[in-house]
């Protein structure tokens, strides 16, 4: 209006109409919320986007349209969700957009994140029927050309597999020595009691209570049930337990329902189910377990949809809803869950011929290796959110143990391809050897915890695996690592053997301590406890086989006596309360892992190194074998 008034040579229009000042306001209002009605209307009538295609640029337009149909969409999962959200809230509400008002710091971490982590997921929480319909398989792997109309299903060639493979999956040797072959059966035995015990009292639950003689469900499995049935597949296979292979097998057919609806940890789903599905399809051939391996792993996906794409450690499975656990501080991301899914993603990729797995996994590397390490050290807590270090906690045990252990295998399992995990696992080592690495008064070998750069002089049962991992990394180093790196494996498994024999069982404690004149015991009440844990027994198989000192066997026979001395009770094998009493008390718990792993690698202590040989396959951190991808069958797992 003030420009019309400054036309030269002409009265403003209103006032040529002879209007007076009130109605000249009067009518300049009216003119103005005609104008916006107007111009609200190309925006707001159901069609308008032939309006806004004249009026916004070609790419703002296309923006537009399909942030409003994303909003819409996910409005309408939200309201799904609605119906069914689980009991937990989300610990932290995912900033997925920083305000204005939002500190710069925090904004600029979460560009960086965004960054870091490439594209954003196209799929929503509970959004199933994208990840599992076209528009994912639809798109090229590893730079392959895009998927026609016309091209043929994807079926994975299990008799190639089969034939790559360097030795028959259940040993071909013979010859060994009588003590050992009855050591052997020794072990057959307890798997059969182990699992006659759990079929009898607690079919279908996830684990067996041999006290009280019923079953455990518990909280970690979101719904799912039969733990143990999956978890003791494999296991009942390389025993040749055929009986009883056949009634997990008919329990996986007839009863493993997945369609749940529960809070269930990534982690564990990850290890125990899918790993055990996946090993005992790569046994048999069988496609009942790689079709509910494939079903399972799709509905884990949505934990993936954070601004970084590393997931969050607790998923509903019926509405993909995740979030981080209550105890892990502000929200964060554990190290040995997140960094605990190479291995059996590549493999779902592999058998689906869907590269999304491998994406999601591939991108936690990606975003792993370009976060800053202090002194090369992993801290255990990382932000979802924004990539970065929570809290400054490092430990080779519990929170971050098999972190560790998928880089060095995930470089065996691509046949020594994937060297971007090697070089991780190397330098990774490198810093734990220079940091963490000490020796007691008495001279053994421990690896301790560090918070914020002060040690805590305590190793984890969970700890004890490493002398496994270390020994396995040795075997494929040369010179003066392969020596060094052998060395310290041994060393640490002594000291994990030390802190058995020190006890009143012989067999050890949850923790044990090298401060105030301990080494190698617990000083804990808290942590006198033992649960059937396998790590000890891992690190005696590793080092038997890839030494072949016989004190290996010795210490495994040892641990076989204390578990039918103190664990063995009427109705299946149980935790004890307290390893450093003769009469201890019983935690009334078979876990599922002690059937999927302490049993399994006594087992393969005492057979010939061709059973399940370590040139075919690599153990995940459950004990499940993964076969080597010797012939490169699809590179859905390379970088
Ligand atoms: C198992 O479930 C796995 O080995 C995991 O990596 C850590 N802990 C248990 C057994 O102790």
């Amino acid at each position: 209006m003030v420009v019309l008034r400054k036309l030269p040579g002409m009265p403003g229009w209103p006032a040529a109409l002879g209007l007076r000042l009130p109605q000249k306001f009067l009518f300049l209002l009216f003119l103005s919320g005609l104008l916006t009605l107007c111009f609200g209307a190309l925006f707001l009538l159901p069609d308008s986007s032939r309006f806004k295609r004249l009026f916004l640029p070609r790419r703002a337009t296309a923006s537009a349209s399909s942030s409003s149909s994303a909003s819409s969409s996910s409005a309408s999962s939200s309201s799904t969700r609605d119906t069914d959200l689980p009991r937990s809230p989300p610990a932290a509400a995912e900033p997925r957009h920083a305000s204005p008002a939002a500190p710069r710091r925090l904004r600029e971490k979460l560009r960086t994140a965004a960054r870091m982590a490439g594209p954003p997921a196209r799929t929503a929480p509970g959004s199933r029927q994208q990840v599992q319909g076209g528009e994912s398989r639809a798109q090229p792997a590893s730079g392959a050309p895009p998927a026609r109309e016309t091209r043929a299903p994807f079926r994975f060639d299990y008799e190639r597999f089969r034939r790559s493979l360097r030795h028959p999956v259940r040993g071909g040797r013979s010859g060994e020595d009588p003590e050992t072959r009855a050591r052997r059966m020794k072990i057959k035995e307890m798997m059969k009691f182990a699992w006659d015990n759990y079929k009898q009292y607690a079919l279908g639950k996830n684990e067996l209570r041999p006290l009280t003689k019923n079953g455990h469900i518990g909280n970690m499995f979101g719904g799912l049930r039969g733990a143990t049935v999956i978890d003791a597949l494999d296991t009942l296979y390389i025993m040749e337990l055929e009986e009883e292979f056949q009634e997990a097998k008919q329990w996986v057919e007839k009863s493993f329902d997945l369609n749940v609806n529960g809070e269930a940890s990534l982690f564990e789903v990850n290890i125990r189910y899918i790993g055990g599905l996946l090993a005992t399809y790569y046994l048999t051939g069988e496609e009942v377990f790689k079709s509910k391996a494939l079903e399972l792993g799709e509905k884990l996906l949505p934990a993936f949809n954070t601004p970084t794409g590393i997931p969050r450690g607790v998923i509903n499975l019926g509405s993909g809803m995740s979030w981080s656990w209550g105890w892990a501080s502000a929200g964060s991301s554990i190290l040995a869950e997140f960094g605990t899914l190479h291995l059996e993603f590549l493999h779902l990729s592999e058998l689906s011929g869907n590269p999304v797995f491998a994406e999601k996994v591939r991108n936690i590397r990606r975003v792993l290796s370009r976060v800053e390490k202090p002194q090369g050290l992993y801290p255990n807590f990382l932000s979802p959110v924004t990539g970065s270090w929570v809290q400054h906690h490092v430990s080779i045990g519990g929170l971050g143990d098999s972190f560790y252990e998928y880089l060095i295998k995930s470089w065996l399992m691509s046949d020594k391809k994937d060297s971007e995990a090697k070089k991780m696992y190397d330098d990774a080592l490198e810093a734990i050897e220079k940091h963490l690495v000490k020796k007691s008064a008495g001279g053994l070998t421990y690896i301790a915890e560090w918070r914020g750069g002060i040690l805590d002089h305590k190793m984890g049962h969970l700890a004890c695996f490493s002398g496994g991992m270390i020994a396995l990394g040795a075997e494929h180093s040369t010179g003066d690592r392969r020596q060094r790196h052998m060395e310290l494996a041994a060393e640490i498994t002594s000291t994990c053997h030390e802190s058995y024999t020190r006890s009143d069982t012989k067999l050890g404690p949850e923790a044990f301590r090298f401060d105030a004149g301990s080494e190698a015991t617990a000083t804990r009440l808290s942590e006198r406890y033992y649960i059937l844990r396998p790590e000890v027994v891992e690190s005696y198989m590793y080092l038997w086989r890839l030494t072949h000192q016989p004190k290996y066997r010795h210490w495994g026979w040892e641990v076989v006596q204390a578990l039918e001395k103190h664990c063995r009770v009427e109705a299946g094998f149980s935790g004890i309360r307290d390893v450093y009493t003769t009469t201890p008390t019983h935690d009334n718990m078979q876990q599922s892992f002690f059937l999927a792993e302490t049993l399994k690698y006594l087992y393969l202590l005492f057979c010939e190194d061709d059973v399940l040989s370590l040139e075919d396959w690599v153990f995940n951190t459950e004990a499940h074998p993964l076969p080597i991808n010797h012939t490169d069958l699809k590179a859905a797992g390379q970088p």
